[in-house]
């Protein structure tokens, strides 16, 4: 046990750790563009703190059915220098 959370701590360390879904709010869809503006919560593997932003998303079919005031989990990643949502999960 004590050797499995050593390689845990190891792996969270060196940065392992990006697909962690966090909490957010849906305040505007933007179809056309693919962009979505998320009121979310703390983003450990961005080193961000809660509020609310602006996100590219990875597939523009992640926006279809959404509107504003969903509630949704994201996994959200900097690719080419733009944050962007590379998972969506709404909980029904
Ligand atoms: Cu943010």
């Amino acid at each position: 046990m004590k050797r499995l959370a050593l390689i845990t701590s190891l792996a969270l360390a060196a940065g392992f750790a990006s697909a962690q879904s966090v909490d957010a709010e849906v305040r505007k869809v933007d179809t056309a563009q693919g962009k979505l503006t998320l009121k979310h919560g703390e983003i450990k593997n961005l080193d961000m703190p809660p509020m609310t932003m602006v996100f590219r998303v990875a597939n523009k079919t992640m926006l279809d059915g959404l509107k504003a005031g969903d509630k949704v989990k994201v996994d959200v990643d900097k690719i080419d220098g733009q944050y962007t949502v590379v998972r969506l999960a709404r909980p029904s």
